[in-house]
């Protein structure tokens, strides 16, 4: 089938010898690509129980099909490994130029496995491989690293670096990608870091194999000048995703001083207008005409890269109310290469935390100057607390107690991303089943279960509406590998993917229908991945895995909003995720049953899960 390699290029840091890595080519149709891909090579072949920080754990990069064609906003790339910040499976996705140089270089992918010696970056020309000595780059952030690069090989190869937070194993520490962009949320950096390897630079030459050439430049054609000539095109390339950020005030759904409350006395000093009239500079992956990267001068003087995650997390939940300070925390974030979001939370809780007197000392909400102190402590872990805050709220919690519990905001050990679902039970549901913990990249169910369904309904759409979302979302786009904002953001026809993968691939079969059936199977291995690494880490696998944060039902919202005092019900909360496993054809334990593995194809999986836990 065109549209791939056929192959991934593998490098053994540890013996320093690089190989083909080439995969069945059933994978093709039963797992499209990226995603796909990036969880069943790490089943396969990273042994269950494998320390994520342990030369024995994989590092996945993996394109899909039309990553880095010309097509809308298509320089994509999934970054996967096992992750030390949840134990389980874990992916970020990449807005990079390294994408299309991979696809240019002959590669669906770079494994990475082993750990070299001495701090190195590898450089991939075509099929040549070479990897360099780092020192010079070690211990530098994630901007310097770039430049240093950039200087050597030029402004159009693809760079994916770590800062100092991935060489000290923060545990929620990114991949930087260029442009600003950076991700690989739970801890794909600090895994990159316990190789010793700081950067990988890619520059491809070759033609991109596609089966219907004419059918497919008619359709990015068409593509482009349909994103262009959407009603709010206009809109969104001024205010970008920022533009949100009104929408969560109004709606009480903007994560507060730690998500005890879901509006911000400050939100019209950070919002999306403001944010429009003081930008600098707009920033965009390649091959993308919607340039979401939002560029203010932050309060140190330096270009800081803003979307709406950021902006919540850094300031509303930390009680920030200035875009400029918002924008050096984030430049910190991004220079020590560490997630924002994660970062947040995790600086939310210890405020918390010092006002319960727990923390050992000063720090609270608002703290400006106090928040860049603790940046600088986590990134280079640089003291017990320092080191312990690098850990994330979940091992926060377990150092501090039971009093602790309800100040982790995170699911499955991954901090819950900037929506406050307090009083939104689709949403927490959405966070609950996460395949990577926390994180609106599947589910972003909130803006449907607003606006068009009851928002205290625990009703069987609102798990209906999840499933739908996380097979385009988390299924199709995690595997084509694109960027989903040209659909979801200025409403981009879902149609056209299936027919960019017919006129790619050769393969007319492709249907939208289709593609979902890949995202369930999917979706299955990667909870088949989490149920055997809980339980080779001696933790049987349970409904509560899927439970959003405790403090959505322990507590009630605080603060100025007019649902202050409701909360979640545990109850209805229980009887909407039944709902959602009867649907998806998983047992009571959330878990595929020996049916559903068998009608996905995954009999194979089910077998060797099997042998260390009961399938129902
Ligand atoms: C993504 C997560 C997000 S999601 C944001 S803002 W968002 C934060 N960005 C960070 C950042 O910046 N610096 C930093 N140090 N940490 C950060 N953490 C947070 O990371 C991302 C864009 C965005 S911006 C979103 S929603 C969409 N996400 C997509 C997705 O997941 N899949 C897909 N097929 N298309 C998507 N398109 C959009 O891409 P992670 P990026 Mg990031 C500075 O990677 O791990 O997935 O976390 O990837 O290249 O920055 O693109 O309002
Ligand atoms: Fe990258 Fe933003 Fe364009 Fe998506 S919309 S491809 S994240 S610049």
């Amino acid at each position: 089938m065109t549209g791939y390699h056929g192959k991934f290029l593998l490098v053994d840091l540890t013996s320093g010898e690089t190989t083909n890595f080439e995969y069945p080519d059933e994978w093709k149709t039963t797992l499209i690509g990226g995603r796909g891909f990036a969880v069943k090579i790490l089943w396969d072949n990273v042994p269950a129980g494998a320390d994520p920080l342990s030369p024995e754990n994989w590092l996945v990069f993996a394109i899909g099909p039309l990553s880095g064609l010309t097509l809308p906003s298509s320089s994509k790339m999934i970054v996967a490994a096992k992750s030390p910040l949840t134990g389980g499976y874990g992916d970020g996705n990449l807005g990079t130029r390294a994408s299309p140089q991979l696809k240019r270089a002959g590669y669906d992918g770079i494994i990475i496995r082993g750990k070299s010696k001495e701090p190195i970056y590898i450089e991939i020309n075509d099929s040549q491989t070479i990897l360099h000595d780092a020192s010079e780059i070690w211990g530098k952030g994630t901007y310097d690293t770039e430049n240093y690069l950039i200087s050597k090989y030029g402004e159009k190869a693809g760079y994916l670096s770590i800062g100092q937070a991935g060489e000290n194993l923060v545990k929620y520490a990114t991949i930087r990608s260029q442009e600003g962009r950076s991700g690989g949320r739970p801890g794909m950096g600090a895994v990159m870091g316990s190789k010793n390897l700081k950067s990988i630079v890619i520059t491809g030459t070759q033609d991109f194999p596609i089966h219907d050439k004419q059918a497919y430049k008619e359709l990015g054609k068409h593509g482009y000048r349909d994103v262009k000539a959407a009603p709010n095109y206009d809109f969104w390339m001024s205010q970008g995703t920022t533009m949100i950020l009104d929408w969560c005030q109004e709606t009480s759904s903007l994560p507060t001083r730690n998500f005890q409350e879901a509006k911000f006395e400050s939100s019209k000093l950070i919002d999306g207008e403001v944010l429009a009239s003081t930008k600098t500079e707009q920033l965009g992956c390649p091959r993308c005409t919607m340039q979401c990267g939002m560029v203010i001068k932050d309060a140190d003087g330096n270009d800081s890269e803003l979307d709406y995650e950021n902006i919540g997390m850094l300031g509303p939940n930390l009680g920030i109310g200035d875009l400029s300070k918002i924008g050096t925390l984030n430049y910190m974030a991004d220079d020590f290469g560490m997630d924002t979001i994660s970062l947040g939370s995790v600086l939310g809780m210890a405020a918390e935390a010092a006002q319960n007197g727990v923390l050992g000392e000063d720090y609270n909400f608002d703290e400006y100057e106090k928040s860049k102190e603790l940046i600088r402590r986590i990134a280079k872990c640089s003291d017990d607390l320092g080191s312990l805050l690098a850990e994330g709220t979940r091992k926060m919690a377990r150092h501090w107690g039971d009093v602790a519990k309800p100040w982790a905001i995170e699911v499955k050990g991954l901090e819950c991303s900037a929506y406050n679902a307090f009083t939104i039970p689709g949403m927490a549901l959405s966070f609950g089943t996460s395949p990577i913990g926390a994180h609106h990249k599947d589910a972003w169910v909130i803006a449907f279960e607003i606006s068009e369904m009851e928002r205290d309904s625990y009703a069987v759409e609102k798990a209906e509406k999840v499933i739908e979302l996380q097979r385009i979302r988390g299924g199709m786009f995690e595997s084509l590998v694109t960027c989903r904002f040209p659909w979801i953001e200025l409403g981009y026809e879902l149609d056209n993917y299936p027919k960019f993968l017919q006129s790619v691939t050769g393969r007319e079969e492709w249907s939208l229908d289709e593609v979902y059936n890949v995202s369930d199977r999917i979706y299955a291995i990667i909870r088949s991945y989490w149920v055997r690494e809980y339980l080779a880490a001696g933790i049987e696998w349970d409904r509560k895995m899927d439970h959003p944060p405790i403090r959505w039902f322990s507590e009630k919202l605080k603060g100025d909003s007019p649902l202050a005092g409701q909360n979640l019900d545990l109850k209805k909360y229980e009887i909407l995720l039944d709902h959602y496993y009867r649907l998806r054809g998983w047992d009571n334990r959330g878990v595929p049953t020996v049916e559903t593995f068998d009608k996905l194809g995954l009999s194979d999986i089910a077998q060797q899960l099997g042998k260390v836990f009961k399938i129902n």
